[in-house]
């Protein structure tokens, strides 16, 4: 409903969702809010990024061995500082962290754990490519407050997701988030002039086939002769079922998939024997794949690590690396075909 020629805003629509559950108590919705108002500073901060000295790196490398960009370091602080007061969560886990991050003992705890990626896509910083903030909210097991979380505790699968979602700095700032549960899939655009972000994106439903894979081909030498095959055939020729597919890869996840999500299509990161210490790829379960899974599937479509869903993946460890394959329902399942050597002909 227009109000006074505005939309609807994101607070309306998460105090709408509230009312439609009967177990809500309000605490999800504070969550929602405060994380909404940290990306607006993210969102603020990377809109300047090009005019004040806070492009480059800090000169340290992080927990996945990669330089950190100021930017980077920025959002994880402001997601923390504005995150952990609250009294919603009783913990963190963020990409640039190593270990879980507590709640400082003089603030109040609640059940749910965020795990998130502050920063996505940091080597497009400099270049003024889209980058973007990853997030998945898990609830503790026990309902107790004043407990220690463990590691144990946050170590669930993905399924377990009570809420996942995106924010992608971009030509405008978008959030895409979902709460499962046949809630849907909505993205909303963040209308600077008045500071709030709007319904843009109502039911995005992800089309069943797309045209576009996008993967860093680059590595193709590294891939095994499975990998080598699925990417092959999408740029095979062959009018029936709809190939050459396009091209399209940015080496923003959150870009990459925000377009994916919209225009169908499948995004890969597969496993590759480039490091040594990375065999099953570059991107983490927790903070990427997971809530990503979450989103694609409310939109009727499907995650995968080329032999099953992303989101049953049990965890062994807060920053465990996984191989994606993510996007329109038929061509993940046709990839995960390929890599699971089950591919036995032509599809459509
Ligand atoms: P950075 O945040 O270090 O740029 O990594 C981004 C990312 O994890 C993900 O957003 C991209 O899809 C992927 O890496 C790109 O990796 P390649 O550069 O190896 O293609």
């Amino acid at each position: 409903m227009k109000r006074h020629g505005v939309g609807t805003t994101i607070t309306e629509h998460i105090l709408r969702e509230e009312r439609e559950n009967p177990e809500a108590t309000g605490a999800f919705t504070t969550l929602l809010n405060e994380l909404i108002v940290a990306a607006k500073v993210v969102s603020r901060e990377v809109n300047k990024a090009g005019l004040v000295d806070i492009l480059g790196s800090t000169g340290r490398i992080n927990v996945q061995d990669e330089n950190v960009q100021k930017l980077d370091a920025f959002a994880n602080q402001v997601l923390i500082e504005r995150m952990q007061h609250i009294g919603q969560l009783c913990c963190m886990g963020s990409e640039e962290n190593a270990d879980l991050i507590d709640i400082p003992p003089d603030y109040p705890k609640g059940n749910y754990i965020l795990l998130f990626d502050p920063l996505d896509g940091s080597s497009n910083i400099d270049v003024n490519v889209s980058i973007g903030t990853i997030f998945g909210i898990f609830k503790k097991n026990s309902e107790e407050t004043n407990i220690d979380i463990l590691l144990t505790d946050v170590l669930q699968p993905g399924i377990k997701q009570v809420a996942a979602g995106y924010f992608i700095y971009g030509s405008s700032t978008i959030m895409v988030y979902t709460t499962g549960k046949g809630t849907g899939v909505h993205g909303f655009t963040l209308y600077p002039s008045l500071g709030e972000f709007l319904l843009s994106h109502k039911n995005i439903q992800v089309p069943e086939k797309g045209k576009i894979y996008s993967v860093n081909e680059g590595n193709y030498s590294h891939w095994d002769e499975k990998t080598r095959a699925l990417i092959d055939y999408f740029k095979t020729d062959d009018k029936e079922t709809g190939r050459p597919y396009t091209s399209r890869y940015v080496g923003s996840l959150v870009a990459d998939f925000h377009r994916n999500l919209l225009k169908g299509g499948i995004f890969m990161y597969p496993a590759d024997k480039k490091d040594p210490k990375k065999p099953t790829g570059k991107l983490r379960l927790m903070v990427e794949a997971n809530p990503l899974a979450m989103v694609v599937k409310e939109a009727g479509g499907y995650a995968s690590d080329g032999h099953g869903p992303i989101l049953e993946i049990d965890p062994s460890e807060l920053h465990q690396r996984t191989p994606l394959y993510i996007g329109s329902k038929k061509d993940v399942e046709l990839a995960e075909a390929f890599i699971s050597g089950k591919y036995t002909g032509e599809t459509s």
